[in-house]
C-alpha cells in the first residue's frame, strides 16, 4: 500500500509550488481526476477486507478532502495574486487631458425664447400655449377677422382638410388665437405671454413659411395705452440690454385691436452689417399691438364695459436676427451644424440680460 502520508505531503508541496491556474488544474487531474493517484487508491477500497477498509477508508477519504481543500485554497490565492498584478499594471492616468467631446448647442431661437420668457416672468406674466393646428374660428372669427378678410386668402394661410365634425382648421397664422383660448378659460386679471410657431405662405430672406411670434395679453380694469407703452419699453430695454431706448408708435390696423399700433425702435444702421440700438437715424420695426377690441372681449365672454386689455405680437425670429446679427431668416431652419456651432449657445448658458428691467 502506498504511503498515504508521503503521497499527501508530495501533492501538497506540488500544490504550493503551482504558479498559475493551469498548473494547479494539472495537479488536480493527476490526483483527483478519473485516473488520478488518489482516485486509483479509492478504487482499491472495494477489494479490501472489511477490517482493512475500516482503517484505510478514513485515511484515503481524509487524503482526498485535504488535497481538495488545498487546491481550492491555492486557487483563491492565485486568483487574488492575478488580480493584484492586474491592478498594479492597469492603472488609469487621471492626469491625462480628456479627449475633446462634440457638444451640442442651443439654437438661437430657443435662446431668445428663454430670454423673453425670463423677462416677462420678471414682470409677472405666465406662459400660455396653444396648438399649431388651430380652429379657423379661434385664428380668425373670434378675433373679429371676417370671412372676407385678406388674411384668410389661400396665398397667406395654410388650410387643413375639413374635419369630420365639420370644424375647419388652419396652421395658425399668428399667436393671437392663444388670446382667445386664454380668455375663454380664464377670467381677468389676465397677464400672459405665448411664444410659439406660426405659419404663412411666405418665403424670402426676412420671411419664412414657419416662423415664431411672441404674443402678450393683459386684461384687467382700467388698462390703457400707457400700460402697453411701458411694457413694450421695459421689454425692449431688457431684451436688447440697453438702458436708453426711443420708441415710435405708428397707427396701424388689426381687426382684433382698437386702436392698433405698430412699434419701431430707434437704431443706427449706418455701419454696413451692423445695427446699434438706442440711437441713430433709423427705425427698427418690432411688431403689432393695440387695445383688445371690445368685440373680441365679448366673443370670449368678458364684459367689455368693465374690462379693457392690451396685446402685442412680435416676430421672434426677427428679434433673434437683430440681436445676434443673423442676416437670413432661412438659415435658422436649414439644420446646418456649422451654422449652429457658430450662432448656437452653450447649453448651460443662463441668459445674461444686463440691461435688465428697471426696478
Ligand atoms: C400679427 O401677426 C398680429 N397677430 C400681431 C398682433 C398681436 C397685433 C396682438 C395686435 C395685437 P403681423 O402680421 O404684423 O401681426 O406679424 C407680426 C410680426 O410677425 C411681424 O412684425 C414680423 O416680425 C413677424 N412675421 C410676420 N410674417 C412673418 C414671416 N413670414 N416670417 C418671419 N416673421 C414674420
Amino acid at each position: 500500500m502506498t504511503d498515504i502520508a508521503s503521497l499527501q505531503s508530495d501533492i501538497l508541496a506540488q500544490i504550493l509550488a503551482a504558479g498559475d491556474e493551469t498548473a494547479l488544474e494539472a495537479i488536480r487531474v493527476a490526483a483527483l481526476g478519473k485516473k488520478g493517484s488518489i482516485s486509483e487508491l479509492l478504487k482499491m477500497l472495494g477489494a479490501m477486507s472489511p477490517d482493512e477498509r475500516k482503517t484505510q477508508g478514513p485515511l484515503l477519504n481524509g487524503l482526498r478532502d485535504c488535497v481538495g481543500d488545498a487546491i481550492a485554497a491555492r486557487k483563491t490565492q492565485l486568483a487574488d495574486a492575478a488580480l493584484e498584478a492586474r491592478l498594479k499594471t492597469e492603472t488609469v492616468d487621471v492626469s491625462l487631458p480628456p479627449r475633446p467631446e462634440l457638444q451640442g448647442s442651443v439654437h438661437p431661437i430657443a435662446q431668445v425664447l428663454d430670454e423673453i420668457t425670463a423677462i416677462f416672468a420678471d414682470m409677472g406674466f405666465a406662459v400660455a400655449e396653444g396648438p399649431d393646428v388651430e380652429y379657423d374660428d379661434y385664428n380668425f372669427t373670434k378675433l373679429n377677422i371676417p370671412p372676407d378678410h385678406p388674411a384668410r386668402q389661400m396665398q397667406d394661410t395654410f388650410y387643413v382638410a375639413p374635419q369630420t365634425d365639420g370644424s375647419s382648421h388652419v396652421l395658425r397664422t399668428h399667436t393671437s388665437p392663444v388670446q382667445v383660448r386664454t380668455m375663454l378659460n380664464q377670467k381677468p386679471p389676465i397677464r400672459i405671454i405665448s411664444p410659439g410657431r406660426t405659419y404663412r405662405v411666405d418665403s424670402d430672406a426676412t420671411h419664412s413659411p414657419m416662423f415664431h411670434q411672441v404674443e402678450a395679453l393683459v386684461v384687467d380694469e382700467g388698462i390703457h395705452l400707457g400700460h402697453l407703452k411701458w411694457t413694450v419699453e421695459e421689454f425692449c430695454k431688457a431684451f436688447f440690454e440697453i438702458d436708453e431706448i426711443e420708441l415710435r408708435a405708428r397707427p396701424s390696423f388689426f381687426p382684433f385691436t382698437e386702436p392698433s399700433l405698430e412699434w419701431d425702435m430707434r437704431c443706427d444702421r449706418s455701419v454696413p452689417g451692423k445695427i446699434i440700438f438706442g440711437h441713430g437715424n433709423d427705425w427698427l420695426e418690432l411688431g403689432g399691438s393695440g387695445l383688445v377690441h371690445p368685440r373680441v372681449l365679448a366673443n370670449c365672454g368678458i364684459d367689455p364695459v368693465r374690462y379693457q386689455g392690451f396685446a402685442f405680437g412680435f416676430g421672434l425670429d426677427r428679434m433673434a436676427m437683430l440681436k445676434y446679427g443673423i442676416p437670413d431668416i432661412r438659415s435658422f431652419f436649414e439644420s446646418d451644424l456649422r451654422w449652429l456651432r457658430h450662432y448656437g449657445f452653450a447649453a448651460l448658458d443662463i441668459p445674461t440680460l444686463d440691461g435688465g428691467l428697471s426696478k
